[in-house]
């Protein structure tokens, strides 16, 4: 397995919309790659990672909020079939480092999504899941939570990240 690198905010990579899974790209080496993006996300640590932030622009993620660390999940081809309410949830990204910021998402959803196999299944979840399904989602469209910020705070989001990369290269 492998450590891959994760796409940082601004990198224009990250606005790519995922384009959906095929049959034929269930392959040994999709395998590889949902293995190699579960062992990035609990080394980074993060509770979830969506393909477009290892610059693979497939419409996939990996999700475990498991305090234990063992209900590892895969979405391929996520699509939302009903949701309701709304909660508001302080949100980070392992492509914003070190940024959080509230946002408001579905309260409860219902997701169709097909697993690492290609099985179809169906999920219900409300919580933290639901905000990280969403968070997720929101990758393989290009979209991050820092879009949801005013443009003020948009601006001191980069400039911040920008600081923390000269001090890191120094
Ligand atoms: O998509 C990502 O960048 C991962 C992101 C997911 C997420 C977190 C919080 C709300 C919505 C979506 C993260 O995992 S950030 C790290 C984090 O929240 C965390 C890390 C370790 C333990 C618990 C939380
Ligand atoms: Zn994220």
């Amino acid at each position: 397995m492998a450590l891959l690198p994760i796409l940082e905010f601004p990198d224009p990579r990250l606005r790519t919309r995922a384009r959906e899974v095929l049959a034929s790209d269930f392959t040994p080496e999709f395998q590889t790659l949902i293995d190699d993006m579960f062992e990035t996300m609990y080394a980074a640590p993060g509770i979830g990672l969506a393909a477009s932030q290892v610059d693979r622009h497939l419409r996939f993620m990996v999700i475990d909020v498991s305090e234990e660390r063992n209900r590892p999940l895969v979405f391929v081809n996520p699509r939302i079939l009903a949701h309701e309410g709304t909660q508001v949830c302080e949100e980070g990204c392992l492509s914003v480092p070190g940024i959080t910021a509230e946002v408001r998402r579905h309260e409860k959803i219902t997701v169709a999504a097909l697993d690492r196999n290609g099985a179809p299944f169906e999920i219900d979840a409300d919580g933290l899941l639901a905000v990280c399904i969403q968070h997720e989602m929101d990758h393989l469209e290009g979209r991050l939570f820092v879009d949801y910020l005013s443009p003020l705070k948009q601006e001191m989001v980069r400039r911040r990240l920008s600081k923390q990369r000269r001090v890191r290269a120094a």
